[in-house]
């Protein structure tokens, strides 16, 4: 061991023995999130953890790693799972392969409004939801908006089913985002949310699917101007705590944290009705030309996907009572 090191190793000893001879230990949260710093899920993390510091007293923090910095969503995820990373927002749709339940909020078509979905995810169903990945290594701690995702193409406008035939459309990386792709005809093509930009330009693929503060802080609508409102799901983003490490935490510190996620879904639910509207705004002056749909089209065909992905009493019990809520 150099000196140096030898030095830090036992600055690092001494820190530590100082930290336990306290009451308790400093503690810092290292988050992921795939958005750049100023997406509506990066800056709700950053609330969250500015609500931990203080209710701390300065002892927990929260580290925001943006923009990609620890890789793709999928990455994080199995940080999150084998601990090394404590926590990671991701889309639930991320999720979907991993516990089943989280495709339930994903089925097409299956919120009517921003309401419904708010009133779901704000009652116990949302919370039954949200616990569903415990047994997989991952504790949900709140749900967040990620509006209704259309689909965008370069070529040309896709009102209805039969324009979407054959297309080679970009998903996310889930069995039931393949399905409802391959439900209107089309070529579905997933991979990570990074490489969509290139994949339109070039041509590898000829339209994709998000909503619009996706579609324009990716800069999709510079390559695919053509935004059809096909809203054909309201996935929901999950923000993710690493169980192994929850299980270590005392009862004082995840009640700390807990409430503190909770309460920046509020906060983040008010951001991202502006990042839609900014957004609109910006992809409009860009030159992306908005287009109406035939819902009723793709509705159609895709309902087969409830009887493929709704696989067990529990979430047929799920979809019954999202229904139900009105
Ligand atoms: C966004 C979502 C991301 C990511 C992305 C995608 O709307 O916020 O977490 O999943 O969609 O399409 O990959």
């Amino acid at each position: 061991m150099s000196y140096l090191n030898l030095k830090r190793a036992v600055l690092a000893g001494i820190a530590g023995i100082l930290l336990s001879a306290g009451t308790a230990q400093a503690l810092e949260l290292r988050s992921a999130d795939i958005h750049p710093d100023d997406y509506p899920t990066v800056l709700a993390v950053k609330k969250m953890g500015e609500l931990i510091q203080e209710r701390s007293g300065g002892r927990i923090t929260v580290k925001v790693f943006s923009g990609g910095a620890l890789g793709s969503e999928n990455d994080s995820i199995e940080q999150v799972k084998l601990g090394a990373l404590t926590m990671a927002r991701v889309s639930s749709a991320a999720m979907h392969n991993i516990c089943e339940v989280t495709r339930v909020p994903s089925l097409p078509f299956l919120f009517t409004s921003t309401e419904h979905l708010h009133k779901v995810l704000d009652s116990d169903i949302g919370d039954q939801m949200l616990r569903s990945c415990e047994q997989a290594g991952f504790v949900g701690l709140a749900w967040y908006d990620s509006g209704a995702r259309s689909m965008y193409s370069r070529d040309k406008p896709i009102r209805n089913v039969s324009d979407a035939k054959g297309m080679k459309i970009r998903v996310q990386q889930s069995d039931l985002s393949v399905a409802m792709i391959e439900a209107i005809g089309a070529n579905a093509t997933p991979m990570p949310l990074g490489e969509v930009y290139t994949s339109l330009k070039t041509g590898l693929i000829d339209a994709a699917e998000n909503n619009y503060p996706s579609y324009e802080s990716g800069h999709h609508y510079e390559v695919a101007k053509y935004y059809s409102k096909t809203e054909h799901t309201m996935t929901p983003e999950m923000l993710l705590f690493s169980k192994r490490q929850w299980d270590k935490l005392p009862e004082a510190d995840r009640k700390i944290i807990q409430d503190a996620a909770r309460e920046s879904v509020a906060y983040m639910r008010k951001l991202w009705a502006e990042r839609e509207n900014n957004s609109l705004q910006i992809v409009l002056k860009g030159g992306a030309e908005v287009v109406e749909t035939d819902k009723a089209s793709f509705q159609a065909v895709m309902k087969p996907v409830y009887d493929r992905f709704v696989t067990t009493d529990e979430m047929r019990d799920l979809v019954k009572r999202i229904q139900a809520v009105k």
